[in-house]
């Protein structure tokens, strides 16, 4: 199983999040069932290793707390953006349960990831967007600022290539108390 760990996101945000879908030419959108805040991406993994990986999940506490979506930005292979996404403000609790994530899922054996967790929900997938495009987009949306929402839970998902979008099947959800 490819799996990751994520927010999902409560169905108000995602319509607002697609509010922001058009104006890029050569953006894939992600569709609103799709999006999530990625915690830490696992990668493939069998089924006995997928159950240690819940195990460490569920042992771990860490409090609920809100979470506002804003900003807009890009990231880039070399010069070249790849995705559009939207930030998230400042939020010491969700890094801290990443944090506790990241412990969990050593302690579980998975490899350590190496690169800085850059919280941040994909709104598209770029092909060869027009940089004047897409810096005007940027600019348009930079003032987006999402209603703050409680999170209570977060989520193992697992992922599998679909034709146009990537199905992804929350297999467990995890309670923060
Ligand atoms: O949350 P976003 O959309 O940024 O790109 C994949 C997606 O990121 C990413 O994991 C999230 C859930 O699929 N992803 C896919 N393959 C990856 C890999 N090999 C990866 N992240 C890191 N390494």
């Amino acid at each position: 199983m490819r799996l990751f760990v994520a927010l999902d996101l409560p169905w108000e945000l995602r319509e607002r999040l697609t509010m922001l879908a058009g104006g890029v030419p050569g953006a894939r959108w992600v569709p609103p069932e799709n999006h999530h805040l990625t915690l830490r991406f696992i990668g493939e993994m069998p089924k006995h290793r997928a159950e240690e990986i819940d195990e460490a999940l569920a042992a771990l506490r860490a409090p609920g707390f809100p979470l506002t979506l804003a900003g807009i930005g890009t990231f880039g292979k070399g010069s070249k953006p790849v995705s559009l996404w939207a930030g998230v403000e400042r939020n010491p609790a969700l890094e801290h349960l990443q944090s506790k994530i990241e412990t969990a899922l050593q302690r579980a054996g998975v490899e350590p990831e190496r690169r800085r967790f850059a919280p941040h929900v994909t709104l598209a997938r770029l092909d060869n967007a027009p940089e004047a495009k897409l810096a005007a987009y940027v600019q348009a949306h930079n003032l987006f600022r999402a209603q703050p929402v409680q999170v209570e839970h977060f989520t193992l998902f697992s992922s599998r290539l679909g034709k146009e979008q990537p199905v992804y099947t929350p297999e467990v959800e995890y309670e923060l108390t």
